[in-house]
């Protein structure tokens, strides 16, 4: 994560009065790591506030002042993770366009629930490609989950609905329902996701009890729009943000739930089982600042 990589404040600010010039500065710093511009603009105000007129010492106390305000505007937006298994079976959906991390955080979600004991399924309804059936059967036998599949090319419908009920009829805690996220026919696509719903609903009205909707961190801007074709189609429950170890400038988060007011529910650090961290708006922001 490198969301101060490009905000160089010591230069802008070292032993200068804090003026209206140098807070504009300070915005533009802010917009370039995706804050979006209504952050930038709340944060500068607040800046302004409690330092107009005075010295900056160091560097320090500006990342000290963006951690805690950045960790402000994300606190109401955590979604604690126990929170996600209160059903027995809970039916989980995850979404999100091809490439962002799906199946792999759904390895990742399940060997954090198996860790505290709880019974799971993975379900491949993205059955368009054979690599993508296999890809999340291998993560089930590696974390030691339920795996249910049907022929290439099947219906995704049907295998949410395969999944949920081999859940139910084996009293398993958690179903998660991986699926295809490809956007060259995103009518297509959302018509897809449509069905999954409506299959599910028929065996209970509450199904799914989460949709979480994936996003990578590194497509920056795009994710907004990611979100509001999401959020047409179904009732995101939350997010989880991955590739947070790479270049991607974490602002983006802050956009988004200022945007959406979605919670947040764990940021994906990597590419293994273990990489998949409990969202915490304090230590999320304390990550940004230290890794200057
Ligand atoms: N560096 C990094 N790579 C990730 C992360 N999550 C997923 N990936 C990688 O992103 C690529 C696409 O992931 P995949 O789960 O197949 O995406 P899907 O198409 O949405 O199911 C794979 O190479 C993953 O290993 C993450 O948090 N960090
Ligand atoms: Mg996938």
């Amino acid at each position: 994560m490198k969301f101060f990589e490009n905000l160089n404040f010591s230069e802008l600010f070292s032993k200068k009065k804090i003026d209206n010039n140098l807070l504009d500065k300070f915005e533009e710093l802010l917009i370039e790591s995706d804050v979006g511009t209504e952050i930038a603009s709340e944060l500068k105000e607040k800046f302004k506030k409690e330092k107009i007129g005075k010295e900056i010492k160091d560097e320090k106390e500006i990342f000290e002042f963006l951690g805690n305000q950045i960790s402000k505007i994300l606190e109401p937006h955590e979604r604690k993770f126990d929170d996600l298994n209160k059903n027995s079976p809970t039916i989980i959906v995850v979404a999100g366009v091809n490439g962002v991390g799906k199946t792999t955080t759904i390895g990742k979600l399940g060997r954090l629930f198996k860790n505290s004991g709880k019974k799971i399924v993975f379900g491949a309804a993205d059955t368009f490609r054979a690599a993508a059936i296999d890809q999340l059967e291998l993560w089930s036998k590696k974390i030691g989950a339920e795996f249910i599949k049907s022929d290439l090319g099947t219906d995704p419908a049907s295998v949410g609905y395969k999944t949920a009920k081999f859940a139910e009829e084996n009293k398993l805690d958690i179903a998660f329902i991986d699926t295809a996220g490809r956007l060259q026919n995103k009518k297509n696509l959302m018509e897809e996701y449509k069905k999954i719903f409506t299959v599910l609903k028929k065996i209970n009205p509450e199904y799914p009890h989460e949709t979480i909707l994936v996003l990578d961190a590194t497509t920056g801007q795009n994710a907004i729009n990611q979100v509001e074709e999401f959020k047409k189609i179904s009732n995101l429950t939350g997010l989880i943000i991955t590739k947070m170890d790479t270049s991607a400038k974490g602002g983006i988060l802050l956009a988004i739930s200022k945007k959406f007011g979605l919670p947040i529910i764990a940021i994906g650090m990597g590419e293994k089982d273990t990489d998949l961290y409990p969202f915490s708006s304090n230590n999320f922001s304390k990550i940004l600042v230290n890794n200057k």
